[in-house]
């Protein structure tokens, strides 16, 4: 889209002339994001929601309208400042969430956050522990949210048992002729079934509680003071949904916890830091724990792994259905992506006695 249709989307909701820029802003994966400049001198952020992947762009800003909202109250309650420390979504000048243009796509505006960045990857041990608090945090201040008011923004979005099935439907179709290459990835995948089915078991038992959870955070889904290297403010709010928190954990582990990033192609760079699963323990624990049950806490060890393996077998799907969902910049991005995970919960099974003995630790007496 050109710089003159951005600004023309920018000023439904904000007046005409007082939009300086639009420019390409982030590394999210799925929805397009922008920076806004305007001539205040304020900032905002602009994206166009992806409807390929959330299919009820409006359901979706009235999930995150209450949660937002709700954050804000709490926030401002315990003295912290609601418009830097959860996402303050502006509306389009008609008083609407969001805009929707003439091609059907949903444009919504928030607050830039000032002296606030992401990393992609983890540059100390402190600032793992920090996003582990600030996450641990959103999971406790979210605990009394009523969670039967919130929509499934993706339906059966951590069902990784239907995320299996569905795999294997991609694979016997393979539409784009790609599977004889990824034979070795896809029998990992085929090989752990058992894996893709634990927590469905669990929840069909009762055993296991819908929380709300974020069910996307990974480290740069938070932004974090530069000084003070402290969590400012949880963002990408687009999955909060009824979910599992060891999820919410484990897709944490998942991507700072690995040495390597996401797409890295040496994969005897990657594995998963036991110093920083321990660190992440810690801080996201010592925030949510008593909100947790014991069956839970004992499950973060499967939580990071189960993430890691339904990640791994979205992004070969993603591969072999012709990279349709998650954003590429290079061919077979999306196989290196799924290759980091394999090698991540390949070396999880190796460490598990010590993820099981740290999450122990870390988990209060009752701890099973
Ligand atoms: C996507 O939007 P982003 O980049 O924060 C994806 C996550 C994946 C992640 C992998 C809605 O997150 O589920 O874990 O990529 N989000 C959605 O990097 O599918
Ligand atoms: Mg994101």
């Amino acid at each position: 889209m050109d710089k003159e249709a951005l600004v023309r989307v920018a000023e439904h909701f904000f007046p005409a002339g007082s939009v300086v820029s639009v420019e390409g802003w982030g590394n999210g994966h799925i929805n397009e994001t922008y920076l806004v400049k305007l001539t205040s001198g304020e900032k905002m952020i602009l994206q166009k929601i992806n409807q390929h992947v959330f299919p009820k762009p409006e359901e979706l800003m009235e999930n995150m309208m209450g949660i937002t909202s709700y954050l804000q109250k709490i926030i401002a309650e315990q003295g912290g400042d609601p418009r830097r420390e959860t996402l303050n979504v502006i509306p389009e000048l008609g008083g609407k969430s969001c805009y929707r243009d003439e091609n059907g796509e949903y444009w919504r505006v928030t607050r830039y956050i000032d002296h606030a960045v992401c990393f992609d990857q983890v540059e100390s041990p402190e600032d793992f522990y920090e996003s582990a608090r600030a996450f641990g945090k959103f999971q406790n201040m979210l605990s009394g949210y009523p969670a039967e008011s919130l929509h499934e923004t993706i339906e059966r979005f951590h069902d990784t048992r239907a995320r299996f099935a569905a795999f294997k439907k991609a694979v016997d179709e393979d539409v784009m002729g790609r599977a004889a290459e990824v034979q070795e990835e896809i029998r990992f995948v085929l090989e752990r079934e058992e894996t893709a089915n634990y927590f469905s078991e669990l929840l069909e038992q009762k055993k296991l509680p819908l929380r709300v959870t974020h069910n996307d955070t990974k480290l740069n889904n938070i932004m974090m003071d530069p000084d003070t290297r402290k969590g400012v403010c949880v963002i990408d709010l687009d999955t909060v949904m009824p979910g599992l928190a060891m999820n919410d954990f484990g897709d944490s582990i998942r991507f700072g916890a690995s040495t390597a990033a996401e797409d890295e192609q040496d994969l005897s760079k990657v594995s998963c830091d036991m110093g920083l699963f321990e660190i992440y323990t810690k801080g996201f624990l010592e925030e949510c724990r008593e909100k947790l049950s014991p069956l839970e806490i004992s499950l973060l060890p499967m939580g990071a792994k189960v993430m890691t393996y339904e990640c791994g077998m979205r992004f070969l799907m993603d591969h072999l259905q012709g990279d349709i969902y998650f954003r590429i910049h290079r061919p077979g991005q999306n196989l290196d992506r799924a290759r980091t995970q394999f090698c991540l919960v390949a070396d999880m099974e190796k460490k598990w006695d010590t993820m099981q003995q740290i999450v122990r630790k870390y988990g209060g007496k009752e701890s099973v």
